[in-house]
């Protein structure tokens, strides 16, 4: 855990979230602030700061988040009509929070990837 990251207060349940999933590795939320009718956020419970300082070590971990997606995405009904799964990393990036995160985004047609 890492001191004043609030997705690890998440995590160990200090903060409040509306929370859809949970296990050893996994934790899954509804994004506070959603950009699409389904915006949930997936993290890792253990702190990294960002998806490019997680390696190949992490496989088992890359490969519950994959499961998770899926099934949430399966759960909230967006499954068949298709949805996002997007992380951001630095600066550029457009992280906010530096905790690794994933938002799975879905439920309307979401455009192109990056504004033009
Ligand atoms: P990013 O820009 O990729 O770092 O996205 C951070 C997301 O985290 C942003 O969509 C809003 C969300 N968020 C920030 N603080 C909280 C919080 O306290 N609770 C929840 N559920 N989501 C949060």
């Amino acid at each position: 855990m890492s001191e004043d990251c609030i997705f690890c207060k998440i995590v160990a349940g200090e903060i409040p979230s509306d929370q859809l999933y949970q296990d050893e590795l996994v934790t899954a939320f509804r994004d506070i602030s959603p950009q699409a009718p389904v915006h949930l956020l997936l993290v890792p419970n253990r702190h990294f700061n960002d998806f490019g300082e997680m390696g190949d070590e992490q496989g088992e971990l890359m490969g519950r988040i994959a499961q998770v997606a899926g099934q949430l995405a399966a759960q909230e009904g967006v499954a068949s009509d298709g949805w996002r799964f997007v992380t951001n990393i630095g600066a550029h990036g457009g992280q906010e929070v530096l905790h690794t995160h994933f938002h799975l985004l879905g439920g309307r047609p979401l455009g192109p990837l990056l504004a033009r």
